[in-house]
């Protein structure tokens, strides 16, 4: 780094920007940007980074590059973006950058027909390669496979799914019904798992891990999805700017009119449930047209048509559904339950009047009463007295007494029927899927992980901390996967120890896991539970106990303003801070976190559904295991169920090969062409991205196994050159074609490439024959 030099400085906006070092400080460098009327940065030394030479130049494979850093990784995207090539490898991980626009060429059928059995990286990238290596890794180490897609909201995870599982279908279906329905899931999941948020249109409210068997022959034989933790309170709350699932606008609005009568179904600003949210549905093309005039211009900029006709959009539904084959009567039963679960939301309580301090039905949802009872199968009565009271046992008494609710006690008992009713309704929508794709047997799989990316919001509660611990353990995987493997192939091949990385958090990580979230007894997850299990619980107790429990530990911390500036003073009973692998995040405990912790319904309304004479609500209800606690509430924790799912799913990565698809948002705006480097550049970080680099820039990014080599030039050479072993014809090789010694190195069976010196590993492995021809001519030549 000499003054004169062209770098990389740092900037808020961009990220980074370009411009030449006009001072060297002790800590500092001073770097006077190349673009017109700009003031000159000073930073400290690790923020400025080498730029390459030829800053035009751009590389399908990050490692090329000569400088492997954070500022060139960037620089790579961000030309390859602005031509619309929105996928860029960093060896074999892939880099989606959302394009917010359809690009037709990059996905078409000649496009998935020609990614067909080749090698990553004789190809432009893009997620079909991916694919493509994932299912030959499968055929030829005969070890299934998982695709890990992550990235925050809207930056392209479920998108790039999609086309995944579609070309592994295509490409390897077994030309039968079966390849068509593993695709066709995808929208039926979608409309009850999806809803309109302000940063995805499309946004998927649950994690999935969707898994396509095969055959030895390497054909599908059939599916199967996963969920997690689908986001409960959106069904009765939403954000002003966001909206419910997708299914419920589409039944009022798309659905037939005999429908749409049998289940009392009106515009959706007559239920509450969907009223409070944003009122953007469409009614068809005119109604469509209407609702357009009435959005601000920052609302257009986002919307798509495509994704919030929901007019149209139930018409595919239907159609994806019979396509799967869900009958007719099983889809008119699921819609039955979603429509009762609306008409719950419209059912209201006032005072009673009466000295007992409890609540009655409001005279005006007297009809809503009436219309949930005969949807979900309840008696009308029933219904109104398990919303009203709650039945309690006192001690030694064998009676239960009826104990009047409050009005707002009446309401929550509502909202958690709601929410208990459609979350176990997506159980079962699953569940049909998994009907609808069934397997005897099967010789492998690959899994396909599209699961929401680490996240914090100004108020982060129960939800944003069972993310963030999944991304803790996804993160932790990837690290081993990635750099902890790498490492050891260097020490394998005997290439020596390399420089070590910066930033790597798998130790920390290993203590946040095992010390403060999943340890037994004393980790948060079952602090958490045993709070839920006392008579009177409280969320200020179970944050007091945390602090208590874990006072020392340096990946906790009561929060303060001074550590967050974008959140107030919280009491030390009031949240905690966790230092995550991707910052710092405060979880304000008074949101209800108990509260969320607790799958379960009360006792009465517990019964009142399980006993329903609609056959699909009593089923949903029966499948649940409940664990009543004294008195109180019937509990299942939440947070327990997803540490065990979780320890399922990393059960499953550990045993499969793995393979990266980084999801990155370009802008906030959700709109096309516009790169905002700033965000990128924490997306990247936050990724893990920037250790890889770190790791490569001292190492060596790529590399070939001999045998690959050899075979790729067997067939034209020479007898002569037959006797030698591939490791020594790779020597012959690099020598004859005059490769300088500085920029392989010979490990046991790969050689291997400096940063920089993607163009002479290429020409070796092009496989034009001419172009091999004449390389094997200056072997001979050589040896002569
Ligand atoms: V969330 O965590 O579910 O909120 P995702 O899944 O990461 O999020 P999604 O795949 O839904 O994001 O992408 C958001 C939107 O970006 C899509 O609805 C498309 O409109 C747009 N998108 C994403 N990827 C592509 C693409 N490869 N081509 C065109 C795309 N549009
Ligand atoms: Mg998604």
């Amino acid at each position: 780094m000499d003054s004169g030099r062209i770098v990389w400085a740092p900037h808020v906006e961009h990220g980074f920007i370009l411009g030449t070092i006009t001072d060297i400080g002790s800590t500092t460098i001073t770097v006077q940007p190349t673009a017109a009327n700009t003031k000159a940065i000073t930073a400290s030394y690790n923020q400025v980074f080498p730029a390459e030479l030829d800053n035009k130049k751009e590389a399908d494979d990050n490692c090329s590059l000569m400088y492997l850093n954070e500022a060139t990784l960037l620089h790579n995207l961000r030309i390859r973006y602005s031509k619309d090539k929105i996928y860029t490898y960093v060896a074999n991980i892939l880099i989606a950058v959302n394009p917010y626009h359809d690009v037709p060429a990059l996905y078409n059928q000649q496009q998935v027909a020609k990614y067909k059995g080749k090698s990553l990286g004789l190809l432009p990238p893009h997620c079909y390669a991916i694919a493509d290596k994932t299912y030959r890794d499968m055929k030829v180490l005969g070890l299934s496979q998982s695709i890990i897609v992550s990235g925050e909201s809207g930056a392209g995870k479920t998108e790039n799914t999609k086309f995944v599982l579609r070309y592994l279908a295509d490409n390897y279906g077994s030309g039968d019904d079966i390849d068509k329905r593993i695709v066709q899931a995808n929208p039926l999941l979608e409309a009850f798992g999806n809803a309109k948020t302000m940063r995805n249109n499309n946004s998927s409210r649950f994690g999935k891990f969707v898994e396509i068997h095969f055959m030895k022959v390497g054909r599908v034989v059939g599916g199967f999805v996963s969920h997690y933790l689908l986001e409960k309170s959106r069904i009765v709350m939403q954000n002003s700017r966001e909206r419910n699932y997708h299914i419920f606008y589409r039944l009022c609005c798309g659905a037939p009119l005999d429908i749409r009568s049998k289940l009392q179904l009106s515009s959706p600003d007559n239920f509450r449930y969907l009223r409070h949210g944003c009122t953007q549905y469409f009614i068809g093309d005119k109604e469509a047209a209407k609702v357009k005039d009435v959005l601000s211009d920052e609302e257009k900029g986002g919307l798509k048509d495509i994704l919030l006709n929901d007019y149209a959009d139930y018409t595919k539904l239907v159609g994806s559904m019979k396509q799967i084959g869900v009958s007719h009567d099983d889809m008119l039963d699921i819609f039955q339950v979603v429509a009762g679960v609306l008409h719950i939301g419209n059912i209201t309580f006032e005072e009673g009047g009466d000295s007992s301090g409890g609540c009655i039905v409001s005279e005006t949802s007297a009809k809503s009463i009436q219309i949930t009872s005969q949807l979900l199968g309840l008696d009308a009565s029933a219904l109104t007295e398990a919303l009203t009271t709650r039945s309690m046992r006192s001690a030694g008494e064998s009676n239960t007494i009826k104990v009047p609710l409050k009005q707002e006690q009446s309401s929550s008992a509502r909202e958690a029927l709601a929410k208990s009713i459609y979350s176990r309704l997506f159980d079962h929508v699953v569940s049909r899927i998994n009907q609808c794709i069934p397997f005897q047997a099967s010789d492998g799989f690959i899994g396909i992980l599209d699961i929401a990316g680490f996240e914090y919001f100004e108020v982060n509660s129960f939800e944003q901390f069972c993310i963030n611990y999944c991304n803790e353990k996804l993160q932790q995987f990837f690290t081993k996967r990635v750099l902890r493997e790498e490492q050891d192939l260097y020490a394998k091949e005997g290439l020596g120890l390399i420089k070590p990385v910066k930033h790597i958090w798998t130790l920390s990580q290993k203590t946040l896991l095992s010390d403060l979230i999943e340890s037994p007894r004393t980790g948060i997850l079952d602090i958490l539970d045993e709070e839920n299990k006392l008579p009177t619980s409280s969320d200020h107790h179970f944050t007091s106990v945390i602090h208590l429990k874990h006072k020392n530990h340096f990946r906790i911390a009561i929060p303060r303003k001074a550590q967050l500036a974008t959140h107030r003073s919280l009491r030390d009973d009031e949240g905690f801070l966790i230092r995550h692998f991707a910052g710092a995040v405060c979880y304000q405990t008074v949101c209800f976190f108990v509260e969320k912790n607790n799958d379960a319904l009360h006792n009465s309304l517990e019964i009142l559904v399980a006993n329903s004479k609609n056959k699909l609500v009593s089923q949903i209800f029966k499948s649940s295991q409940t664990h009543s606690t004294k008195g109180k509430l019937n509990f299942i924790s939440v947070g327990n169920k997803f540490k065990t799912q979780l320890g399922q799913l990393m059960e499953k990565l550990n045993n499969t090969g793995s393979s990266f698809i980084r999801c990155i948002k370009p802008n906030l705006s959700m709109q096309g062409a516009l790169f905002e480097g700033g965000q990128i550049l924490s997306q990247l970080q936050c990724s893990g991205m920037v250790s890889v680099l770190d790791l490569m820039q001292g190492g060596f990014p790529s590399r070939a196994p001999f045998n690959e080599v050899y075979s790729m030039y067997k067939a034209i050479m020479p007898p002569k050159l037959k006797r030698l072993d591939s490791r020594l014809f790779c020597q012959a090789l690099f020598k004859a074609i005059g490769l300088d010694n500085e920029d392989f190195k010979f490990g046991l069976t790969k050689v291997f490439f400096r940063p920089g010196k993607f163009a002479e590993f290429d020409q070796l492995m092009r496989s034009d024959p001419e172009h091999l021809k004449i390389l094997i001519k200056k072997v001979e030549k050589w040896l002569l």
